[in-house]
């Protein structure tokens, strides 16, 4: 029987406080059998679960739709504020049978419009610099309560408390954005929190990203006889909000936080104690940006490391070693004597001495200090910083130093982990580990270059060789969304320019033309999670981006170039005064930037065609067909055979980027093959842009042996010299830096090959033609190198798996496809072999032993056998 479960409204479960006018529907189909589909589905909505579990829709019925669609969209009535609905929804299989209604599901509605605000930013003149704030208001209750929801910001960072209760677990809140542009508020219910009498509402803010504290909030309280109290931010309403420091004396994302626990005043939130030492707040200028629902996972402490080694380099000088480079903070447990004051010091690295090396955080301080106030076990945490590290330095620690003393707290945007990749190659786990460590780490709110040093930026260019690995390995639909929209709103509306970082704080604008990830990521939002939403959002800009390279073009070649395919192994770096930049010396950056701007043509035309714009596909893909010739006329050389320098960047890219023509390409796999293995060794040269492409192209061109020989490698430069030097999350150059200046410890745009172990390796591969894996391919590059591999991805449909296996001489393979999803398994032809799946012969020593065969199509495609099927686990046997 088909039946509906793991509802979600806009990629999420029951949320709180959306703004979506028409709220995407989604949900997962079971069914025992195999080759099942959904044919129709019916979704009720209505206000109440009464009504709904009595089937009746007040709000919305859809009706039976005849569909297959994974992702639908409310057609009830607009929605208002603070609405709730209630939906369920059920589905018929191909035979036309209906399963059960789902359990039911709820999405509620934020603050939808500006009227809706009454609350106004409030802050403090002068304040107190680099001290936390601390909101407080109280209010009388004094009728029973049906509802109570905060919608709030509380910039930089803030933490909202009910009667001295934390009433989430959002920490690092809100998420960052330019804050001139785009404000995105958070929703809570706090009912439970309220008490009869007098109640006391308390935020504390820090610094953030803001830089200056400001807060916004707006409680609106329903009370069982229908009628309604507002209590918001003013200068006065009619109590007013106070507002004082405390403990937090010091708080900064790159130098950390100061707390100094003998100023803490124990109740200062609750009713049960009057104010002290405060002062009124005031109404102050908040950013102007527009007020939006925050429709991304909050960032959260998602995991706790216990030390897995403490020293003592110095008398009194502990250093803790996690084992793992993190991103977040410790937790402290001391006891001793007040006004004892710890310093916790966070580095990736260590001095042979065995002290911390800080050289590579440059201007970050990252130091927490915590002064004890003496009161028995003693237990702290920062609120208003963060720091990548995998080493602590405690100094002034009273007492006995234990395991618990301080440990590990794991903090980043609290995304689901989608995918899984294991094989028999221990080297390819380890390194698929790192890259998972390191991308999770740089997921605060938007993707960041790194976590530890004076930087942590949202850059254009790493993100264009990232993305696909990211929502390989997370589940992104919602946070990278947002991150589009940060990229639109630096977007110059004159000329279509947008900004190597988003939110723009560092690089330029206009942006390298590396920075193709702004329509790269709306087009793996649709491929992978089926969404239309964020490209149609951003159609305009996207194709403002294209149009503004076209200015910058002279005969379809886009000169300009900053960075192109940065960070190639030392020896590859332009050498200057200072010694060898980041910028590569081989890999021309016209070559670059002109391949970028073909492909974001591409991108674009593909993005018209979803989006149903026949003249613009075909204006943007007869211009990339413009720009591929005329790539072709300046880079590509007769005498070499290649692209540029006939380097592997160069032929790599021109490859990736289906810029090489059918004719150049068997040269061009032997240049790219020849490069890798003869002149260097079996090692990559490639840069953070061009290290995706030379996997993907090597093996797209047949050479996947030679991919395999990079990714296997462990001498310099390769993932498996970061690994043999101790790494556990990747680095930002090849080389082993310890020293000052472009060293992160924690960078994940080297990280790339995690996608090419999902695709490539395990086979999993996105077809357009099934967006959100309604279709997907399986289709592995099978070796001799490995004995098995595996991998799963949680999809918006359920969860496919790979798994292939090479036992004596015969390839097992075993592949689960989702309910409503269909796949085309692709397996080596063997001459003269056989092919199973179960019990079944599909194929004779002779040839296919039918054409279809109990719902399975069997096609050979070059040296290729191609297997259709719909839903259900197969296990395919090939001798
Ligand atoms: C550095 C960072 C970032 C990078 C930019 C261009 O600041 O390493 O990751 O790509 O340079």
């Amino acid at each position: 029987m088909l039946t509906t479960s793991d509802l979600r409204c806009e990629y999420t479960s029951n949320p709180l406080g959306i703004d979506a006018a028409c709220p995407r529907l989604s949900w997962i189909l079971t069914d025992d059998r195999r080759n099942q589909q959904q044919q129709a589905y019916q979704v009720l909505a209505a206000s109440t679960p009464e009504h709904l579990d009595g089937n009746i829709a007040d709000l919305w019925d859809s009706g039976i739709v005849q569909s297959s669609a994974a992702l639908i969209e409310y057609d009830g009535p607009a929605l208002s504020s603070g609405q709730r609905v209630w939906w369920k929804v059920r589905a018929w299989d191909g035979d036309g049978q209906s399963g059960p209604f789902s359990e039911p599901a709820w999405f509620e509605m934020g603050l939808l419009h500006l009227d809706d605000w009454r609350a106004d930013w409030i802050g403090y003149p002068g304040a107190w610099p680099g001290k936390a704030l601390y909101f407080r208001r109280d209010f009388p209750v004094e009728k029973p309560i049906l509802r109570a929801r905060v919608y709030m910001v509380g910039l930089g960072w803030s933490e909202l408390s009910v009667n001295g209760q934390k009433v989430n677990d959002r920490v690092l809140d809100p998420p960052q954005t330019n804050y001139s542009k785009r404000v995105l508020y958070s929703t809570d219910a706090v009912e439970d929190f309220l008490r009869p009498g007098k109640n006391t509402i308390a935020v504390v803010c820090g610094n953030g990203w803001y830089g200056t504290i400001r807060l916004l909030l707006q409680l609106n309280i329903t009370f069982t006889d229908g009628s309604q109290e507002t209590i918001v931010t003013q200068t006065y309403d009619p109590e007013p909000w106070l507002v004082s420091t405390g403990p937090i004396q010091e708080n900064s994302i790159y130098d950390g936080e100061v707390y100094d626990a003998r100023l803490e005043n124990a109740g200062w939130d609750t009713p049960d104690q009057a104010p002290q030492n405060n002062l009124m707040a005031a109404c102050a200028d908040g950013p102007s940006g527009k007020r939006l629902a925050a429709a991304l996972e909050p960032i959260r402490v998602v995991d706790t490391l216990l030390p897995q080694a403490v020293t003592q380099p110095q008398p009194s000088v502990y250093v803790i070693d996690l084992g793992q480079n993190i991103a977040g903070w410790v937790r402290l447990r001391v006891r001793g004597e007040r006004g004892t004051r710890v310093s916790l010091r966070f580095a990736e690295m260590l001095y042979p001495d065995g002290t911390i090396n800080q050289e590579n955080l440059r201007n970050a301080r990252a130091e927490d200090v915590y002064i004890l106030k003496g009161v028995g076990d003693e237990t702290w945490e920062p609120r208003f910083t963060y720091h990548g590290f995998r080493y602590i330095q405690v100094s002034g620690y009273p007492g006995e130093f234990t395991h618990e003393s301080v440990v590990g707290r794991v903090v980043r945007s609290a995304v689901e982990s989608s995918g899984q990749f294991e094989c028999s190659s221990t080297l390819l786990n380890r390194i698929q580990q790192m890259v998972h460590w390191t991308e999770a780490g740089n997921l605060h709110s938007l993707p960041t270059d790194c976590p530890q040093r004076d930087e942590r930026m949202g850059w254009l260019n790493d993100m264009a060789a990232r993305a696909e690995e990211a929502v390989y390995n997370f589940d992104l639909a919602r946070l990278l969304s947002k991150w589009v929209a940060d990229i639109h709103d630096e977007q110059d509306p004159a000329t279509g320019a947008i900004t190597d970082t988003a939110p723009f704080r560092w690089g330029r604008r206009p942006a390298d033309p590396v920075s193709v990830c702004y329509l790269l990521i709306p087009w793996l939002l649709y491929t992978h999670y089926g969404d239309t939403h964020t490209m149609a959002a951003h159609y305009g800009g996207m194709k403002a981006w294209v149009d503004y390279l076209t200015t910058r073009s002279t005969e379809h070649i886009v000169e300009y170039s900053y960075y192109g395919d940065w960070a190639p192994p030392i020896a590859f770096g332009v050498q200057g005064s200072q010694g060898s930049s980041a910028v590569s010396n081989d890999t021309p950056g016209p070559l670059v930037s002109t391949a970028c701007y073909a492909y974001s043509a591409v991108l674009l035309a593909r993005m018209a065609a979803v989006l149903g714009s026949k003249a613009e596909a075909q204006h943007y893909s007869g211009l990339a067909a413009r720009i591929t010739e005329r790539f072709n006329a300046c880079f590509y050389r007769e005498s070499s055979g290649g692209y540029g320098s006939n380097n592997q960047s160069s032929n790599a890219i021109a490859a990736y980027m289906g810029l090489a023509p059918a004719e150049h390409q068997a040269r061009l796999a032997a240049n790219l093959a020849e490069n890798v293995i003869h002149l260097y060794n079996g090692h990559l040269t490639t840069g953070n842009i061009c290290t995706k492409y030379l996997l993907e192209s090597l093996t797209a061109l047949g050479q996947a042996d030679v991919a395999y020989r990079i990714a296997m490698q462990e001498t310099y430069p390769s993932w498996g010299y970061m690994l043999a030097n101790g790494a556990t999350t990747l680095w930002e150059r090849w080389e082993k830096a310890t020293g000052r200046g472009m060293n992160s410890h924690n960078h994940p745009m080297l990280g790339s090959i995690s996608a090419w172990f999902y695709r490539t390796v395990a086979g999993i591969q996105a077809d357009s033609e099934g967006p959100g894996f309604t279709r997907f391919d399986i289709r592995p590059a099978i070796t001799r190198d490995l004995s098995f591999a595996h991998a799963s991805l949680k999809t918006m449909r359920g969860v496919i798996q790979s798994t292939w296996r090479i036992e004596d001489d015969s390839l097992r393979m075993h592949v689960r496809v989702p309910v409503g999803s269909r796949a085309r398994v692709f397996l080596p032809y063997t001459a003269g072999g056989e092919l199973r799946e179960g019990n079944r012969l599909l194929m004779d020593p002779k040839g296919l032993t039918g054409e279809q065969i109990d719902g399975l199509e069997i096609q050979r495609e070059d040296d290729n056998l191609v297997i259709q099927v719909g839903s259900g686990d197969y296990h395919f046997q090939s001798t």
